[in-house]
């Protein structure tokens, strides 16, 4: 099988599928789409991606997007080591848990939602930067309390990482993208120190990707 993945060094959901790839020991080449420069909108690109978005995951000639669906879908084709509980009970939870990132936090800071904020609401540098440390914060402060009521024992849900780990570290890395310190998110620290410790993660986060080097300060 051969494996694409149409990403970019800093995107979020790209981090995602590549731990998610990672986990699962599946090879795959990473094409990039600087969505800093509008790449996205390209005409070849704009055809694979309606959303005008990375990440698009092409597995032969099968095309998939969003990265929840696109992890699924892996664990679908390769079950282990699995990235979903079997319980029903606890697919929820981790498919919550999940969500509160890729649904409700993410969103908020993405580049068009930035740029949206410069553009017809004036918003400088600084305000935009005020606006996604708010809410990379709120996302944090969420996580926090969830992982507070039911403690990750050593993951989110036992003893391997699922969507929830993935998705966790994910908005720990928003919290490096933008410097901000994790002492107030004790639990979520701890998980994430957890996760970052093993290759799938480490290698994964943006500051490891060959465009980080000459993308750095961009934001
Ligand atoms: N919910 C989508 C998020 C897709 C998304 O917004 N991707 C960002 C990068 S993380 C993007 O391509 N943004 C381009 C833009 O905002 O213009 C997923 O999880 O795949």
């Amino acid at each position: 099988m051969t494996i694409q993945l149409y990403g970019f060094w800093r995107s979020n959901a790209a981090f995602r599928v590549r731990v998610a790839l990672a986990l699962k020991k599946l090879p795959f080449e990473e094409i990039e789409i600087d969505i800093l420069s509008g790449r996205q909108f390209d005409a070849g690109y704009a055809e694979m991606s309606a959303e005008h978005v990375v990440p698009t995951f092409v597995h032969d000639d099968h095309r998939i997007f969003q990265s929840l669906a696109i992890m699924e879908y892996l664990d679908d084709i390769q079950p282990e080591p699995r990235l979903l509980p079997v319980e029903a009970k606890d697919r929820a939870y981790v498919r919550s848990l999940a969500l509160v990132s890729v649904a409700d936090a993410h969103p908020l800071v993405v580049p068009r939602v930035r740029k949206h904020l410069g553009e017809v609401f004036g918003a400088d540098v600084a305000a935009i930067e005020s606006w996604c440390r708010h809410w990379a914060e709120e996302g944090l402060a969420t996580y926090e309390r969830l992982l507070t009521r039911r403690p990750a024992a050593p993951f989110a849900l036992g003893a391997t990482p699922t969507i929830a780990d993935i998705c966790i570290a994910g908005q720990i890395v928003t919290a490096d993208l933008y410097k901000l310190d994790l002492a107030a998110f004790p639990a979520v620290a701890a998980l994430g120190k957890r996760c970052f410790e093993l290759p799938a993660f480490a290698d994964a986060h943006p500051f490891r990707q060959p465009g980080y080097k000459t993308g750095e300060g961009r934001h």
